[in-house]
């Protein structure tokens, strides 16, 4: 009876957890914006070898975010955290020029794995608040974006030292999943 009424209740409040798998190349923010959502406060990181996990609810749709480290060498280890994740943060540094083509083939390898081809993405381009940086429009120039059509994409401008756009971010995750 129990178990019933646990599952009801699951049933009409939503209990349902989403895998979010952040990525993006090193040095980007990704760590910074996960615990900009986890804690509101924009914590003191280290470069993440392997991945860091956090449970976070976004308008009462609970979340398990995946943050992986984005140095090239342990790049070829993203792909064993692809199953089962339902959105994709790619995480860009605006202030990064030099590095838009890396991030571009990086993202564009991401878009044929098989494993993700139902996954909605949301394109942070974060560290807006240092005055070099590039626009979030540039960014999408930059990353080829307009090329993407099979997949419900947007791009968000970010900054997860100041915390500006990250709420909006998962907001347009949820609301994409949840429908
Ligand atoms: N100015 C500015 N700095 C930021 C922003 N987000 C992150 N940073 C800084 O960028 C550096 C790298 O941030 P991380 O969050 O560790 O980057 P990461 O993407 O997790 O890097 P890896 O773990 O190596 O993949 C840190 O010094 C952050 O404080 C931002 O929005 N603006
Ligand atoms: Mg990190």
């Amino acid at each position: 009876m129990g178990n019933f009424f646990s599952k009801l209740f699951q049933r009409l409040f939503g209990n349902k957890e989403v895998r979010v798998l952040m990525v993006g190349l090193d040095n980007a923010g990704k760590t910074t914006i996960l615990y900009r959502m986890k804690e509101d406060s924009a914590i003191k990181t280290v470069p993440t070898i392997g991945f860091n996990m956090e449970q976070i609810e976004v308008n009462n749709l609970k979340m398990q975010v995946w943050d992986l480290g984005g140095q090239s060498s342990i790049r070829p280890y993203w792909r064993s955290y692809y199953q089962k994740q339902e959105a994709l943060i790619f995480v860009v540094d605006s202030n990064d020029r030099e590095r838009f083509p890396i991030a571009k083939s990086e993202l564009l390898s991401i878009l044929q794995e098989e494993e993700l081809k139902n996954t909605v993405i949301a394109i942070f381009a974060n560290k807006q608040d240092l005055p070099e940086a590039a626009s979030a429009a540039e960014v999408s120039l930059a990353l080829g974006l307009d090329t993407i059509k099979d997949r419900t994409w947007t791009i968000i401008p970010t900054s997860a030292t100041k915390g500006d756009g990250i709420i909006e971010g998962f907001e347009w995750i949820a609301s994409q999943i949840r429908h």
